[in-house]
């Protein structure tokens, strides 16, 4: 019945006029987007804090969960007690970091996602429907999406599942302490066995691609990993004190799944199955999946909702020893992208990351409504749309003939050249949102992080007569009259196929302007729409032509996590260029200089030269055409005001997503707002793999 009431208000909310946004921007924000508001009700702004102040890791005297866990399940023996599910020293969160205190109990956190589950085996790559929905089931070693609170000078990772780490004198180990007496959410001890079967059997398997993409290059090159005991890992480095490599331990390259559950459906360990079988072995239907995150997915109906229950066994606590999650249950409906921002503004959904720009307007018209249900923030960093070219001539993909073509151009520097000169970004960014809110991007490091340099980028203008002109001067011509230009050595007509998601209007729209743009300098772009997991597993296998894409975890943000993705640092890592069958990676000389100035970058502790290094990067990059950079735009997050414990200032995309940032296990709802969403009241996660009887 409450399914259904949801559905109706969903009804409601769709007739929104929010699509089609003429309406003359409001006066107040729409100036100056890229300023940030406080978020926060309870708090002020506090990017001043220590790691130590965020979390911590102790013994306290009591413990407490909600009283009906304790009366309908631990008191009637269907689940151990509480202290015997903690570990001896849970991970505990410092009262003065939370902008609302400590929390209340109950309710449930109302979330919307555009993306669909394709399974839970996120350690061989499947997705389990983005928007955040792995990263309330997931933990890893590390985490950094709350570190926009950090104070500059004390940056550093938080720790996590590993809860301390110290360096060897000479910088080559790392020795990682985990978390003991952890459990998984169906009460199996979490250990190091976890995270060796995650590096052995997933991260280092070539035949395995993790989600997020972690292969054994991300911490890297030569690095090695060994467990010296059940709670202790060692890690051995080639370069001393690399310590960039503890941002890549965070969401969402180190995340260990269950080995216990993973490891009998892998190939190594199991002779009858295949990889394919093992990437499908649980599928979303097979709910319960056991997870270290503070909800587990108890139910999924497709294209409908996926709901999650508190898990019993989760390892984090507020300062008063209540367990976490406050919220006793999530829920994620399976709508479309541009339905989380409507869900937000109709008060129907709790939170939403605005990343549409055609919606801008109309998030801020209703934001500015007495009695909006929601509270917004334009966060300092956003979102930008490149198109990326396969640059590998190696076979990577198994491209066709024309499709080798296409490769061979897309290694010519006058031919990425020209196509970045036939954009007109300007009218791109027209056609998304009218207004100030999003800009042309040429490409690189983008200039709201802090090692952009402006005077090491080179922006490309529109110029399609200077387009035209280096496309004749290599060669690259109609020469049989027909209008449209032909592969070199008189081939046939150029074809490029641009693969790209029909999954929002903005991909839509700017896959269009590319093809107009590419049109007007005589080359024919063919557009390939395919939907979310079917346009990245395009992107991992290689199989494009050119592909649209949202930047958000490379140029986007502090550059330090996600460095290794700026160049093809190794065989398998890159997004656009990897190594074909033979194992051989087909650098240009270009590639080679930025391959060896991030290397540079990930060397160096010293912050002038890391800051040189990514200047050298910026401006190989940008005078090559490494990607065609299109338009960018500042993110906004939106937020319902019954949600208590927001911190202020809090960035869609900073250092994470703002679903890691936002810290969803101490979120709550304060008890006089609290009621009615819950949908499975009073019930807790149910086995998984339990035989029907
Ligand atoms: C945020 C994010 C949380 C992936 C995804 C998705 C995939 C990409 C990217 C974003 C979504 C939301 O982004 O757009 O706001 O909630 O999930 O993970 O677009 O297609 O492959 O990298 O994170």
């Amino acid at each position: 019945m409450e399914l259904r009431r949801w559905s109706r208000m969903a009804g409601v909310a769709a007739l929104l006029p929010l699509a089609a946004c003429s309406a003359p921007a409001p006066s107040t924000g729409v100036a100056d987007p890229m300023a940030t508001a406080a978020l926060a009700p309870g708090g002020g702004v506090q990017h001043r804090l220590l790691p130590a102040d965020l979390v911590g890791f102790r013994a306290l005297p009591a413990y407490a969960e909600p009283a009906w866990v304790t009366r309908d399940f631990v008191a009637r023996g269907r689940l151990p007690p509480l202290a015997e599910r903690l570990p001896r020293q849970p991970l505990v969160f410092g009262t003065a970091a939370m902008p609302d205190g400590i929390g209340h109990y109950g309710d449930a956190l109302r979330q919307v996602t555009g993306g669909r589950p394709e399974g839970w085996n996120t350690s061989a790559g499947q997705s389990q429907g983005w928007g955040g929905v792995d990263i309330g089931t997931m933990e890893c070693l590390t985490r950094t999406g709350p570190l926009f609170m950090v104070r500059s000078d004390a940056l550093q990772p938080l720790p996590n599942l590993a809860r301390g780490w110290t360096w060897s004198a000479g910088g080559h180990q790392l020795t990682m302490d985990l978390i003991e007496g952890a459990r998984w959410s169906d009460g199996y001890p979490f250990t190091s066995d976890d995270v060796m079967f995650f590096w052995t059997d997933n991260v280092l398997d070539p035949q395995v691609s993790p989600l997020g993409g972690a292969g054994p290059d991300s911490f890297g090159a030569g690095t090695r990993l060994e467990a010296l005991g059940p709670y202790t890992i060692r890690w051995t480095f080639r370069q001393p004190f690399p310590e960039d490599v503890l941002y890549q331990m965070a969401y969402g390259k180190f995340c260990p799944g269950p080995a216990h559950v993973l490891r009998p459906r892998h190939p190594r360990h199991n002779p009858r199955n295949s990889y394919a079988d093992y990437r499908n072995a649980f599928p979303a239907a097979r709910v319960n999946f056991p997870v270290m995150g503070a909800w587990v997915v108890t139910e999924y109906r497709p294209d409908d909702i996926l709901i999650f229950r508190r898990n019993a066994y989760y390892w984090k606590v507020d300062a008063a020893g209540q367990q976490l999650p406050y919220f006793d249950e999530l829920q994620y409906r399976l709508l479309g992208w541009n339905d989380r921002d409507i869900q937000v503004i109709a008060g129907t959904a709790d939170l939403a990351n605005v990343e549409v720009p055609g919606n801008y307007v109309e998030v801020l018209r209703q934001a500015a409504k007495p009695g909006a249900p929601f509270r917004i923030a334009f966060g300092p960093r956003g979102a930008a749309y490149a198109v990326l070219m396969n640059l590998s001539g190696n076979g990577w993909g198994e491209p066709d003939a024309r499709g080798q073509r296409v490769r061979l151009l897309n290694r010519t520097l006058a031919f990425r050249q020209a196509v970045s000169l036939a954009m007109d970004r300007q009218a791109l960014a027209t056609t998304l949102v009218k207004g100030p809110f999003v800009l042309p991007y040429a490409g690189g490091i983008l200039p709201d992080t802090p090692f952009y340099n402006a005077a090491a980028t080179i922006q490309w203008g529109h110029d399609a007569a200077r387009a035209r002109t280096l496309l004749d001067g290599a060669g690259i011509v109609d020469s049989d009259g027909d209008g449209l230009r032909n592969f070199p050595g008189g081939g046939p007509d150029i074809e490029i196929v641009l693969t790209a998601s029909p999954d929002t209007a903005t991909d839509r729209s700017l896959a269009e302007g590319v093809q107009i743009f590419a049109r007007e300098i005589g080359l024919r772009v063919i557009l390939r729409f395919v939907g979310g997991t079917q346009r990245d597993a395009a992107g991992s296998s290689g199989q494009f032509d050119w592909l649209l894409t949202r930047n958000n975890s490379t140029e986007l943000i502090t550059v330090v996590q996600g460095a290794d993705a700026l160049a093809p640092m190794g065989p398998y890592t890159h997004a656009f260029h990897r190594a074909g069958p033979g194992g051989r990676l087909d650098l240009l000389p270009y590639e080679r200089d930025m391959v060896a100035a991030v290397q540079a970058f990930q060397d160096s502790r010293v912050p002038d030269a890391r800051r040189a290094a990514m200047a050298r990067y910026q401006a190989i990059g940008t005078a090559n055409a490494n990607t065609i950079g299109l338009v960018r735009f500042p993110g906004a997050l939106i937020v319902n005001r019954r949600i208590a414990n927001v911190p202020a200032g809090l960035p869609i995309f900073m250092f994470n997503w703002a679903e890691d940032a936002i810290m969803r296990e101490r979120l709550f709802v304060p008890r006089s707002r609290q009621g009615g969403a819950e949908l499975r009241p009073g019930t807790l996660p149910g086995c998984f793999d339990c035989r029907p009887s």
